[in-house]
């Protein structure tokens, strides 16, 4: 098996180079082509801008992916941003994060400040804990299993124009959502034009939430929230380093 992600950027020569896209599957050694050929074409395409500098890495994967199971999904009623932060709100509380660390998170979520990665935000004290607060934590080496991938394509609700967004936001959010020191995951696209996010948790599942934030809106963010007293080290290690593969065969409810 393989990594192969891509990573895509704007002026590169000046200060404070922009973050126009990114994206990431684990595939077979046949696939790589075809899908280095789609991140590119991506890339080139991207409703924040054009890039100048496209970086694929392929890698190939030596230990054995763990197998996980694919996040149940729902779609939260939802019309508003300040509705949003509301169903934020409760899902983040009901995951067990202090109302401290849920206004912690919230004002990450709708900073004006981007970053490539995740904020990983202590469950309790809603202090940040991620080693770069600049970057971030990029959540990496994971993929989907093809029958997983068809059973997005079932989800009631979606654009078909949308479903490589949503399958690719899953994928990451039941990575994240498996470790066992990881409370909740909330994710805001900084795509202009996407305005649905998610909030999502091994027990609760993946929460789609239409209107997160006004379209054209080029902000956009994730916050994973961890046990207070989480090895911070492992955790990172987990997001960034561990191969996983999720299907649905274990789906639960
Ligand atoms: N790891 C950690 N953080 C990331 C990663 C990653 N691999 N990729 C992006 N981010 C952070 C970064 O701060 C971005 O600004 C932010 O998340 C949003 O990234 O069901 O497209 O790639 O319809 O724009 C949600 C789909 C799509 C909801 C989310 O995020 C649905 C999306 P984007
Ligand atoms: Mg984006």
């Amino acid at each position: 098996m393989w990594s192969i992600r891509m990573r895509a950027s704007k002026n590169r020569a000046k200060r404070g180079s922009m973050h126009i896209s990114g994206a990431e599957t684990i595939c077979t050694e046949q696939q790589l082509k075809q899908i280095a050929q789609q991140y590119i074409k991506r890339a080139l395409s991207h409703s924040r801008g054009n890039p100048d500098e496209v970086v694929i890495t392929v890698e190939r994967i030596t230990k054995k992916p763990l197998d996980i199971p694919l996040l149940n999904t729902r779609t939260a009623k939802c019309s508003s941003p300040d509705k949003a932060r509301q169903l934020i709100t409760e899902f983040l509380l009901g995951a067990g994060v202090s109302a401290r660390a849920v206004n912690a998170g919230l004002k990450v979520l709708y900073s004006k400040k981007h970053m490539r990665g995740a904020c990983i935000m202590l469950s309790v004290s809603g202090r940040r804990a991620e080693p770069d607060r600049m970057r971030g934590v990029r959540v990496s080496r994971f993929g989907m299993t093809d029958s997983a991938e068809k059973i997005m394509t079932a989800i009631p609700g979606i654009k078909k124009s949308n479903i490589r967004t949503v399958t690719e936001a899953i994928t990451l959010a039941s990575k994240t959502a498996h470790h066992a020191d990881i409370l909740a995951e909330v994710c805001i696209s900084d795509d202009p034009d996407y305005t649905t996010g998610y909030a999502a948790s091994k027990q609760s599942g993946y929460l789609r939430i239409p209107c997160i934030k006004q379209h054209g809106d080029m902000r956009g963010g994730r916050v994973i929230f961890v046990r207070q007293d989480a090895d911070i080290t492992a955790v990172v290690d987990y997001l960034e380093k561990r191969p996983v593969i999720v299907s649905a065969k274990k789906v639960r409810r």
